[in-house]
């Protein structure tokens, strides 16, 4: 073969390639729910029969990339509405602006809504002015608000992530924490240790929290407790299980009788979910309900509408960039046995 024959037969390999690499390319099973803005970390609820997401809300805010996810500088919400799953989805605008928010500094990370007694309750992770997360919370008579917040965050809450889940009784709890930068490394018995380093092999997993909330809604009503996340043999999880020990992104349903606690392992981008007789656990972890998706975080809610059920997730499809995804909905089947069916958001 003469010089020019290597090379064009270099080039026919090379382009072989990238055609089957082309023809190869996994598919999504969902679309983004919209694609004129940035929305993730969807936590849906049926109010009235209607569908409503409160998403974070993704921007470009110039903020460089680092390790405590400075690069997620959001700084409101928008509330998605549908009246059917597949149906026309609504950006019902502003709900809530971290300006608004007496005490905010930056990050307006993933919140959840709860409903009692005419009142739509949005719940918001944020950092004060001194760089450190709490929770607060905002109010409206509408589920798309707008929403007017409190003026200080609720006593005794820290680091990230609300999910409040109202139980059969009408109790409601909310779960919350996340690790690295959402912070719950930093805090020990509710007692802030200040900057900490993030866990290491070795060490004990971090659990989540949970604490009931208040008869207004405003606040905790009694003691944050540790949720323990347990193996088959009854065992706490180490750092060093992080395929299945908790990141952040709690989340809390109930099917046949039984507590589902799901979240994300952050690093190994798996969300996971384990199962108790409690709302504040113990529960004992069963397996992977979505693999990981395209994007860093990988963050859900999970909700039954109208007799069926769904899983709210997001990847980032519409941009390809860590910190700019796109919520999505797909349907979750559950076996005889109560396992969830495990979903992988590409064929
Ligand atoms: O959206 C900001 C943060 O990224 C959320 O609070 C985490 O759960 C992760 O999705």
């Amino acid at each position: 073969m003469n010089y020019n024959q290597v090379l064009l037969s270099f080039a026919i390999s090379a382009l072989t390639l990238s055609f089957s690499a082309k023809a190869q390319k996994k598919q999504p099973i969902s679309q983004p729910l919209v694609k004129h803005i940035y929305t993730a970390d969807p936590s849906a609820h049926v109010f009235n029969g209607k569908i409503y997401i409160y998403p974070s809300h993704d921007i470009e805010s110039g903020v460089k990339e680092d390790d405590e996810g400075g690069h997620f500088d959001m700084k409101d919400f928008h509330i998605l509405s549908m009246d059917k799953i597949g149906g026309k989805v609504t950006d019902n605008g502003v709900a809530l602006d971290i300006k608004d928010i007496p005490w905010a500094g930056r990050q307006l990370w993933a919140p959840d809504a709860a409903y009692k007694n005419g009142t739509y309750y949005l719940y918001f992770p944020v950092k004060d002015k001194s760089d450190v997360f709490h929770i607060g919370v905002a109010t409206s008579k509408s589920p798309v608000g707008p929403f007017k917040a409190e003026k200080e965050p609720i006593k005794g809450s820290y680091s990230i992530d609300p999910c409040v889940f109202k139980d059969t009784d009408g109790s409601f709890y909310m779960y919350f924490g996340g690790i690295w930068g959402g912070q719950l490394q930093r805090y020990d018995h509710n007692t802030y240790l200040g900057k900490t380093d993030n866990p290491k092999k070795g060490e004990a997993a971090r659990l989540p929290r949970v604490a009931k909330l208040s008869a207004d809604m405003k606040q905790f009503a009694g003691e944050v407790k540790e949720i323990k996340i347990l193996d088959e043999k009854g065992n706490l999880f180490l750092e060093d299980n992080n395929d299945k020990r908790f990141f952040e992104a709690s989340w809390v349903h109930k099917y046949k009788g039984k507590y589902y606690f799901s979240y994300s392992t952050g690093d190994t981008h798996n969300l996971c979910y384990a199962v108790g007789d409690s709302p504040a656990g113990p529960f004992t972890y069963k397996g992977i309900l979505l693999n990981p998706v395209d994007g860093w975080t990988n963050h859900h809610s999970i909700v039954q509408v109208k007799g069926k059920w769904y899983l709210f997730y997001h990847d980032v499809q519409l941009s390809g960039k860590t910190h700019l995804r796109n919520v999505k909905v797909t349907e979750l089947h559950y076996n005889p046995d109560g396992t969830i069916q495990t979903i992988t958001a590409y064929k």
